[in-house]
C-alpha cells in the first residue's frame, strides 16, 4: 500500500478527550461509510490549544494508519464557556490540552451552517433567558441561528410565550413551532435545515433527540436515539445523551445532538462588546451620550434605553441583557 492511501481525510461525529469516532471519506460506493475510532497522534494537534475540548462534531481531520494526525482550519466554531473546563486547566496549566488562559471555551460544533436552539412551552418551562444566550453566542460566532419551540401539542396559549416568539420574528429570526410527537411543523423543520449541518441546542427534556429522531422516520428502532423521560418533580429531563453526535440526515444535511445544557454561559463575549451580539441593540451602538463607554445602565441619555421604553427592544430582552451582562462582567479575564 502507497502512503497516499494510508492518509483518509474524515469527518468527527463524536468524541470528548482522547478517543473521537470518525466518519472516513467512503473508498468508493460500495465500501460505504467507514467509520473509525482514533486517538489522537501525539500531545497536541495544532490549531486546537486555546479549547477546553480538542476536537468536536464537523471537525475535517486526516487520519494516518487510525491516528488524527491534522485539523482542517475551522469556518467556524459554537462554543461556550466551561467552567469546569477553565478550572481544571488553571490548575493543570501545561498539561494536556489547551492553555490556562482560554480553556473555559468548549467546542459544541465545528464548521455549523445553523444553530437550532430548542425549547419547549412546558416540561420543561419556556425559558427566553438561556434562549437569548444561545442566540448571542450564535450572532457572535456568525452562524444563522433558529428558535424551535417543541412539544406544541402542550401549549396552551400562553401570552407571554407568543410574545416572545414573535419578538424573536420581529428581529429576524425564524421561528418554529412544532411537535416531535405529533409530527406538527417536520415539514418546515426539513426546509429550514435544507440539507446543512445543523446544531441543536437547549435544556434537558426540549426534545432534541425526539425531534433527530423524527427527522429520521424510517430507521430501524435500535439505530434510534434513546430519549429521556420529564422528572415530574424537578420539571427537567434527565440526560440521556451524553455525548454530541452527529448523525446524518436521509435527505442530505446532518444536525448534532447534545446533551441538556442547564445553563449557557456565552463565550469569548467582553461586556462592552454584548450589544453587538444582541441585533436590535447593535446598530445603537456609540450613539448614547457616554459614546462606547455607556454600559446602557442607566447613564442619562442612553439610547439602548430610550428603545427599550419606546418599546423598539422588548423589555425582556433588555433584562436578558442586563444579566448577561453582569455575569460577564464577573468573568476572569474581563
Ligand atoms: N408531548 C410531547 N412530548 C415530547 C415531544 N418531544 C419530545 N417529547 C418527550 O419529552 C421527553 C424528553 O425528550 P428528549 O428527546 O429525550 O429530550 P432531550 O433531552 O432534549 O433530548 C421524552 O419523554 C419525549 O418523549 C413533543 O413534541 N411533545
Ligand atoms: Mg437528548
Ligand atoms: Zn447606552
Amino acid at each position: 500500500m502507497s502512503v497516499e492511501e494510508n492518509i483518509k481525510r474524515g469527518t468527527v461525529i463524536s468524541g470528548s478527550w482522547n478517543i473521537f469516532t470518525v466518519r472516513l471519506e467512503s473508498g468508493g460506493e460500495r465500501e460505504g461509510p467507514q467509520i473509525l475510532e482514533c486517538r489522537i497522534k501525539g500531545k497536541v494537534l495544532k490549531g486546537v490549544d486555546s479549547f477546553y475540548n480538542p476536537l468536536a462534531p464537523g471537525d475535517r481531520v486526516t487520519v494516518e494508519q487510525g491516528q488524527i494526525v491534522s485539523l482542517e482550519e475551522r469556518k467556524n466554531c459554537f462554543t461556550r464557556f466551561n467552567q469546569k473546563g477553565f478550572n481544571a486547566k488553571k490548575s493543570a496549566a501545561g498539561g494536556g490540552y489547551g492553555t490556562a488562559e482560554a480553556a473555559g471555551s468548549q467546542i459544541i460544533a465545528a464548521n455549523v451552517d445553523l444553530v437550532l436552539c430548542v425549547s419547549s412551552p412546558v416540561f420543561p418551562p419556556f425559558r427566553p433567558r438561556f434562549l437569548d444566550r444561545v442566540l448571542v453566542q450564535a450572532d457572535h460566532a456568525g452562524i444563522p441561528a433558529a428558535v424551535i419551540c417543541n412539544k406544541w401539542d402542550l401549549h396552551g396559549r400562553d401570552i407571554d410565550i407568543e410574545e416572545r416568539l414573535e419578538d424573536f420574528v420581529r428581529i429576524g429570526f425564524p421561528v418554529l413551532r412544532m411537535s416531535a410527537q405529533t409530527g406538527k411543523g417536520m415539514e418546515e423543520l426539513t426546509r429550514l435545515i435544507a440539507g446543512r449541518f445543523a446544531v441543536l441546542v437547549g435544556q434537558s427534556g426540549v426534545g432534541k433527540s425526539s425531534i433527530i429522531n423524527a427527522l429520521r422516520p424510517a430507521l430501524p428502532e435500535t439505530q434510534r436515539i434513546r430519549t429521556g423521560t420529564i422528572n415530574e418533580k424537578y420539571d427537567r429531563g434527565n440526560h440521556t445523551t451524553t455525548q454530541s453526535l452527529l448523525v446524518e440526515l436521509p435527505g442530505g444535511g446532518a444536525v448534532v445532538d447534545t446533551p441538556g445544557i442547564r445553563r449557557f454561559v456565552p463565550d469569548g463575549i467582553s461586556p462592552g462588546d454584548l450589544i453587538m451580539n444582541l441585533r436590535e441593540f447593535a446598530p445603537l451602538a456609540g450613539t448614547c451620550s457616554f459614546g462606547l463607554s455607556c454600559s446602557h445602565v442607566s447613564e442619562p441619555g442612553c439610547k439602548i434605553l430610550e428603545a427599550v421604553n419606546a418599546g423598539a427592544i422588548h423589555e425582556d430582552r433588555y433584562e436578558s441583557y442586563l444579566r448577561i451582562r453582569e455575569e460577564l462582567s464577573g468573568m476572569t479575564g474581563f
